[in-house]
């Protein structure tokens, strides 16, 4: 009786093993390509760093990782053909029309979002509200009483708007000022760089003095307090480039994840992680602040921020 028991014991144990070797053999089968996955690398902090860390991850998976330099809008046609395998940081309003068009030419798909919800907005520092530099903001009808508030010296007289590199979201901003009116009393200058927008803020806070400036969120600048001003609501084919009259401003939006549709089948372990993986605003905010705030390099900043918050992407990898 017992011996039948250990008889039955043996063979259950036996097929268990037999069972857990088989999954293993199926993994080492599956195993990911040694051909590097590409990540694209972009022009603003959280951007880059968050490459490095999504790219830190798949290099603990095993993968072996390449960065490449990329255009915001042209990344989505690069991942479309392979030239990317992955893009890690797609902003709803400056970037949901190239990657639904890559994904409408077939070749990218959607993997899935970010815990964080994004904001991509002109706005002012916070002193500006507090000390009331221009009553009635952040309501954007106050901006027409107060555009000498703005100007800056090569503002020709009127109120001056700090727009990011053009190559974000090309004329969005030009094209919602003319369409609000308000071309005859602001300018709109495109920035060189991210570093140039954060460049006049602090030389404007030093100064006490209204500055109007594109930001977004999450930001470094989410713990200092920057506020965006309330334009009228966003909807579908409100802007210029969707056929609408340009009179809108962004969404309150997603931040999403695409790869290349062989990457399931040539990385499938990165590509589970790659599906997990979801920042949140706060991490988000830490990612920009290490470089942004404590001047790191995006590469030491990515391996600071892995080595503190295992927690975070951990569960990502199992
Ligand atoms: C493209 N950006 C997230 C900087 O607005």
């Amino acid at each position: 009786m017992g011996s039948a028991i250990n008889m039955i014991r043996k063979t259950l144990i036996s097929a268990t093993l037999s069972a857990a070797l088989a999954s293993t053999a199926g993994v080492a089968f599956g195993a990911d390509s040694s051909e590097p996955i590409k990540i694209g690398t972009h022009n603003w902090s959280s951007q880059v760093v968050m490459a490095y860390v999504v790219g830190g991850i798949f290099e603990k998976l095993g993968d072996t990782v390449e960065y490449v330099p990329a255009d915001t809008q042209a990344a989505y046609e690069a991942a479309r053909n392979g030239d990317l395998t992955v893009v890690h940081e797609i902003w709803q309003s400056s970037m949901q029309a190239s990657m639904y068009n890559a994904i409408d030419a077939g070749g990218l798909f959607d993997a899935g979002s970010h815990e964080a919800l994004t904001i991509e907005e002109l706005g002012v520092p916070q002193y500006v509200i507090d000390d009331n530099l221009c009553p009635g903001l952040p309501d954007w009808e106050a901006l027409k009483n107060c555009p000498e508030v703005f100007a800056t010296a090569d503002s020709e007289g009127k109120g001056r708007i700090l727009e990011g590199p053009q190559s974000w979201h090309g004329d969005l901003i030009p094209d919602r000022i003319t369409a609000l009116g308000l071309d005859d009393k602001y300018v709109v200058k495109f920035a060189g760089s991210a570093d140039a927008i954060w460049a006049e803020l602090a030389s404007a806070k030093k100064e006490g003095r209204g500055v109007i400036t594109f930001n977004w969120s999450p930001n470094f600048t989410d713990a200092d307090g920057f506020v965006f001003i309330k334009f009228p609501p966003y909807f579908d084919g409100c802007r210029k480039v969707d056929g609408g009259d340009g009179s809108c401003g962004s969404p309150l939006g997603w931040l999403k994840k695409a790869a290349n549709y062989k990457f399931p089948k040539t990385h499938p372990a990165a590509y589970k992680a790659f599906s997990k993986i979801s920042f949140s605003t706060a991490d988000i905010g830490q990612m920009a602040a290490l470089v942004d705030i404590d001047k790191m390099s995006h590469e030491d900043a990515a391996k600071a921020w892995l080595a503190a918050h295992e927690d975070v992407w951990m569960p990502f990898t199992q």
